[in-house]
């Protein structure tokens, strides 16, 4: 395949530009006659410029969005017109209701982003394969509290531990059990968990969220088996996921509930929180605010740090309060210029 030229920076803002000239042209064309009647509908699918909307009577239709609309994700209430003389991709979406949450994240390039709309459980999927990182536990956990949607934690593969790895790991969440937070065991080659995790996502509408490959996919396919998710290897060379799943999609369980499978993130930042906000989203932390001896205090080494205090008593645990100053430190590292601290 021949090498494609690199752009810079000047022409790739000029393609992007003639290419969104060209979508608001073919939105143009959608007349009024090739649309039917504005109807409600919930999106269930986003990818590049359009959405798949479910309406009430559960039919799927792919959708343009207006230009006007700031942003449309997965669990969004819209109002959209179904396309008449293509039913399958000729709608569009023209008004998104408020929504009662959304989950974001920032981007380096495009800012703030928002994942997923209306949703009330996170579930925050982990493995012990490729890595357990509870500092990345602990970046979720944050973006969670951040947007107050209750957040569960699912430890995925935990077939491949043996007694001694488990207890150790039982040991490292034993953390999260005991601040209040809600952790499920499960495995996709074992069934463990399954049926607990079932009965948690029953009724809610919930977000799998995670580092890829951790199985969040595999997940899903467990507890419904007819979504066919797509599943992918983790890479030989790597040992990373390999990014299988690359847009947001909602499901629904036959029960009751509604599930959204999400693409897993390489790197979940937090720069756009204020560093005294990711104080408040260590929900242990909370006790303590206001009780340091200056109003600025760093928690790090400043005199009369009651948080400080509180880990050296053992009242807060040490791994969540290293994993916070490593969070409030790689803030800096990670905020795009453009971003002024805070
Ligand atoms: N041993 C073991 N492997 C699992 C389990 N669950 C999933 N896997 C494997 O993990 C790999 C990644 O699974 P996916 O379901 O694609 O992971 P994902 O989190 O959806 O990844 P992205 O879509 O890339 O974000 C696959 O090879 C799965 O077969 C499990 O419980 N045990
Ligand atoms: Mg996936
Ligand atoms: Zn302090």
């Amino acid at each position: 395949m021949a090498k494609r030229p690199k752009l810079t920076k000047n022409q790739r803002r000029k393609v992007s530009e003639n290419r969104a000239k060209r979508l608001s042209a073919k939105q143009d064309e959608l007349k009024d006659s090739q649309l039917g009647d504005m109807q409600n509908g919930t999106v269930v699918g986003r990818f590049g410029k359009h959405a798949d909307v479910e309406s009430q009577e559960g039919t799927v239709h792919r959708c343009f969005i207006r230009r006007t609309i700031d942003s449309v994700v997965c669990g969004d209430h819209v109002q959209f017109r179904p396309g008449i003389t293509d039913e399958q991709t000729g709608g569009v979406i023209e008004a998104v209701h408020d929504r009662n949450s959304v989950l974001t994240r920032p981007d380096f390039y495009d800012g703030i982003k928002p994942i997923a709309a209306n949703i009330d459980q996170i579930i925050v999927v982990s493995a012990v394969v490729p890595e357990l990182s509870t500092n990345i536990i602990d970046r979720y956990l944050v973006a969670a509290e951040d947007v107050e949607i209750q957040p569960i934690l699912v430890l995925n593969k935990v077939e491949l531990l043996d007694s001694d790895a488990r207890t150790y790991v039982e040991q490292a969440l034993q953390v999260y059990q005991d601040i209040g937070y809600k952790v499920i065991y499960t495995s996709c080659k074992s069934g463990e968990g399954i049926n607990e995790l079932s009965a948690q996502l029953k009724d809610n509408i919930s977000i799998f969220v995670g580092q890829s490959g951790v199985g969040k996919s595999s997940l899903v396919n467990q507890l419904l088996p007819e979504a066919e998710e797509a599943v992918g290897e983790i890479s030989a060379n790597s040992g990373l996921g390999q990014h299988t799943t690359t847009s947001a999609k909602l499901l629904h369980f036959a029960k009751g509930g509604d599930l959204i499978d999400s693409p897993g993130i390489r790197e979940f930042s937090l720069w756009h929180l204020s560093k005294e906000r990711v104080t408040w989203c260590f929900k242990e932390f909370r006790d303590y605010l206001g009780g340091c001896k200056f109003r600025d205090c760093k928690h790090i080494d400043d005199p009369g740090c009651i948080i400080r205090e509180a880990v050296e008593n053992g009242d807060v645990d040490e791994q969540r309060y290293f994993s916070y100053l490593r969070i409030v430190e790689s803030m800096d590292e990670k905020r795009p210029a453009y971003s002024k601290p805070t």
